[in-house]
C-alpha cells in the first residue's frame, strides 16, 4: 500500500497541525509530548507522522525520507529549499524575525557611525543577508539557543531571534530594533513524491489549503 509520510515537530507546530489534520480526518494515536515514539501512526493505516527537530524538516522532506513536512519560514530560509516545493502557506506558528538589542545599546547610532556589531544568532544566512542589504558592518555568532542571553554577558551587541509575544526580550532587558522578516510555517513536499503520489497527496495538500486560506 502507498503511504504518506508527514515531518513537522513536537510543541507548538504539531498543535497548531492538529486541527488541520482534523479536518482531513486524521487523527494521530499518541501525543508526541506523552510518547517516546518517533513515528506516529494515525487512524488511517496509510497515513504516518515523523516526528523530528524543527531544523531538521525540510532536510527529511528534501531527501524523500518524508513525503510532507511542516516547517517554519525562518528554518526554510536557511535550509534553502533545495529538492522541495513550498506549497503552501499555513498561518501557523506564526511569529516575527528580528534583530534586538539591549535597552542601554544604542544601535541607530552604531549604524550611523559604521560601527561592527557583534551580533549572535542561529539565523546566519538570515542575518548576513539583512545586514548586507543595509550596509551595516557585522560580526556574526552562531548560537543554537537562548539567543537572549549573548547581550547580557557581553558575548554579543544584538542578537537575530524570534519573537512572538515580546515576553523573553522584555524578561532580559532587551528591545526590538529591526523586524527582518514575519514569518509563518509552510507545507513543503518533496518534488518527486508530488509527482508519483499525486493521487494520494493532492486531498491532503487541497483540505490543508481550504483550512489555512482564512488565515493568511
Ligand atoms: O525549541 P527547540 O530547540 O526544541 O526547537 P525549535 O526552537 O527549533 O522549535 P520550536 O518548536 O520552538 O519552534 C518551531 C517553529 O515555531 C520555529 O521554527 C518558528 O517558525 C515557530 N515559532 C513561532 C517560534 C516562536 N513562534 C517563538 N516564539 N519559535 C520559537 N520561538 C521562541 C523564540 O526563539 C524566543 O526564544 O520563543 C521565544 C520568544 O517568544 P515570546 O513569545 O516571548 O516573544
Ligand atoms: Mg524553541
Amino acid at each position: 500500500m502507498e503511504t504518506i509520510t508527514l515531518a513537522l515537530s513536537k510543541g507548538r507546530i504539531f498543535e497548531e497541525t492538529v486541527p488541520l489534520l482534523a479536518a482531513a480526518g486524521i487523527t494521530p494515536t499518541c501525543d508526541p509530548e506523552a510518547s517516546r515514539q518517533l513515528i506516529i501512526s494515525t487512524n488511517l493505516p496509510h497515513v504516518r507522522l515523523l516526528i523530528v527537530r524543527a531544523t531538521d524538516v525540510p532536510t527529511y522532506v528534501q531527501y524523500g525520507g518524508a513525503d510532507l513536512g511542516i516547517a517554519g519560514k525562518d528554518v526554510l530560509l536557511e535550509h534553502g529549499g533545495e529538492g522541495l516545493y513550498q506549497l503552501l502557506d499555513l498561518g501557523i506558528a506564526r511569529c516575527r524575525l528580528c534583530v534586538a538589542v539591549p535597552r542601554t545599546f544604542d544601535y541607530a547610532q552604531a549604524v550611523r557611525l559604521g560601527s561592527r556589531i557583534r551580533v549572535a544568532t542561529k539565523y546566519l544566512k538570515s542575518a548576513r543577508a539583512h545586514f548586507a542589504a543595509k550596509g551595516v558592518h557585522v560580526d556574526l555568532i552562531k548560537l543554537y539557543g537562548s539567543m537572549e542571553l549573548a547581550p547580557l554577558v557581553g558575548l554579543a551587541d544584538a542578537i537575530v531571534d524570534l519573537v512572538s509575544t515580546g515576553a523573553t526580550l522584555r524578561a532580559n532587558g532587551l528591545v526590538e530594533v529591526e523586524t527582518i522578516a514575519a514569518i509563518s510555517s509552510r507545507l513543503v513536499v518533496n518534488q518527486a513524491a508530488l509527482k508519483v503520489k499525486r493521487a494520494l497527496l493532492q486531498p491532503l495538500i487541497d483540505v490543508f489549503e481550504e483550512k489555512s486560506r482564512d488565515r493568511i
